[in-house]
């Protein structure tokens, strides 16, 4: 039985998914990272980065989401691209590009719009240019397919889905009108019913929903104390 460690956010949500769609049988792990468990012990022998997503199968340990999902994928052999080098040219590179690109800086752009303790008009600025330039690169990708890579939904489709449901907090409520074809997608992927059931997985666990003083110094490890 995999072991999934978890919380609501968009990392490990793309790996539910994953795990909702093919109904591979897992344990859900909660870790709540506002009450600072990411950083128990127990839990960095798992992960060392100290973050959600992350999986134990058996002996092996996987943590990153994209790391996860391709390991998944391989496991099971499903929502892969068919198979050629053309086609696994281009799901590592958009894994990669989500993972690297979209994700981090997603994150950020959410940190200096809603969580910095003080605005920081230079950095909320370019946070939210590059992340807004990643959705605009994924959308010109969807705009003559209806996938990511191939003509199959696959796990590059998963990934972008976990951040693309983010994209009113990270850009705004009217950032979807200049993003039609990602959008189109997003939708798509959000109907189905493995979606809902992700979604719903935190519902069962009573995780801290406020982002206080204590919340703030577990993830936000640089800030000092209040004096
Ligand atoms: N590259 C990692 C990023 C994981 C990540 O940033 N997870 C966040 C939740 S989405 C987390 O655990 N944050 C807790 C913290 O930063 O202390 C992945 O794709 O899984």
């Amino acid at each position: 039985m995999i072991k999934f460690y978890f919380n609501g956010s968009p990392n490990p949500t793309k790996v539910a998914l994953f795990l909702e769609e093919t109904g591979l049988a897992y344990e859900a792990h909660a870790v709540d990272t506002r009450m600072g468990q990411q950083f128990e012990p127990a839990f960095l022998a798992i992960n060392p980065n100290g973050k959600v997503p992350a999986i134990v199968d058996g002996d092996a340990i996987v943590f990153d989401s994209n790391a996860i999902l391709l390991y998944l994928a391989e496991k099971t052999g499903q929502f892969l691209p068919a198979e050629g080098p053309v086609l696994r040219a281009e799901l590592l590179s958009w894994l990669m590009f989500v993972a690297t690109g979209v994700g981090p800086f997603s994150g950020q752009a959410v940190h200096f719009k809603h969580f910095a303790p003080e605005p920081v008009p230079y950095a909320h600025e370019r946070y939210q240019f590059e992340a807004r330039r990643h959705f605009t690169v994924l959308d010109g990708r969807l705009a003559d397919r209806r996938y990511m890579v191939g003509d199959a939904y696959s796990i590059v489709d998963m990934d972008v889905w976990g951040w693309a449901r983010m994209v009113p907090f990270i850009l705004g409520e009217d950032a979807w009108a200049s993003l039609p074809h990602l959008k189109r997608l997003h939708d798509e992927i959000d109907a189905r019913p493995a979606a809902g059931r992700a979604k719903a997985l935190k519902d069962r666990f009573a995780f801290k929903q406020t982002m206080d003083a204590e919340a703030r110094g577990h993830m936000f490890k640089h800030l000092k104390p209040a004096a």
